[in-house]
């Protein structure tokens, strides 16, 4: 199918989620819909009281600027403005234009008829970034132990807590996360360099199929994974590795308060030993 016609056919009304016919239409290349619309609202609003928080703090260097979270003390209330209070609302228009995208991408898959594995792996994401501002904040009790938004103060924020925790990368889950994170990598790198170097060759060179892929790996390996596998290996890794840093900033403080490698006691306090 042409582009022209595919898109005669699948540009129609329908599948949305909220809205009905209101918002179900494009803008040039762009579908808006009501999580279109509420994207914008919430992205145009957060970019807004980031400049405001950046115009009351003491640089407009681009790298040191900082919107931080409320002091401990204020626990999980609400805080003034230039107190944190920026902090919070900053934090629910990220949520809410990230929650709308991906609410957006679902609509889309809707029309399209495809699966929802773009707006999964998205939501997945957004896990990440909401375990890390709400979930672990609520569970110690204030919004001080989210992350303040800046570029080298969210970095200070990560190194300080992970020296909390004397050493992070004896922390079980973070070691899954950071394994899952390297083979993500490892797994695009191999795909990208097998499409290339069957899909680009030389010029005057046939482009090359499917089979020379599969047997160029079952000549170094004796395996390969399929067209279709190393998409769901791909999707999988990927996935795993958001959700095990998730789950590795989560227990540390709620679950775990010592260093993280006094974790590892319990190998040494097996019965086994003794
Ligand atoms: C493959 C295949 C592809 C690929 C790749 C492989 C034709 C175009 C990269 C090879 C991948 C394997 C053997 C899995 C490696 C495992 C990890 C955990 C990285 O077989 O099929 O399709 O792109």
């Amino acid at each position: 199918m042409a582009l022209l016609n595919f898109e005669r056919k699948y540009r129609v009304r329908g599948g949305t989620l909220l809205g009905g016919d209101l918002f179900d239409f494009w803008v040039g290349p762009f579908y808006v819909g009501f999580f279109g619309v509420t994207t914008i609202f919430f992205a145009a609003v957060g970019t807004a009281l980031i400049v405001w928080g950046a115009a009351l703090g003491p640089t407009w260097n681009l790298w040191q600027i900082s919107i931080a979270p409320p002091d401990i003390e204020y626990g999980l209330a609400l805080a003034p403005l230039r107190e944190g209070g920026l902090w919070q609302i900053i934090t629910v228009c990220a949520l809410g234009a990230f929650i709308s995208w991906a609410l957006r991408e679902v609509e889309i898959c809707r029309k399209l008829g495809i699966g929802f594995h773009v707006p999964i792996a998205f939501g997945v994401a957004i896990f990440a970034y909401f375990s890390l501002v709400v979930i672990r904040p609520l569970l110690l009790g204030a919004w001080g132990h989210g992350f303040p938004y800046g570029i080298i103060s969210h970095l200070d924020w990560v190194s300080n807590t992970g020296y909390q925790y004397l050493h992070f990368h004896y922390n079980p889950a973070h070691m899954l996360g950071v394994s899952f994170f390297f083979a993500t990598v490892f797994a695009l790198s191999l795909h990208g360099g097998l499409i290339l170097s069957a899909l680009n060759p030389a010029p005057g060179e046939r482009v090359k199929t499917v089979e020379h892929e599969n047997t160029f790996f079952r000549d170094a390996i004796g395996y390969s994974i399929g067209t279709l596998g190393i998409h769901r290996l791909g999707l999988f890794l990927a996935l795993s590795a958001g959700f095990w840093s998730a789950v590795c900033i989560i227990i540390s403080g709620p679950f775990w308060t010592r260093g993280w490698p006094e974790w590892w006691d319990w190998w040494l306090s097996l019965p086994i030993w003794s």
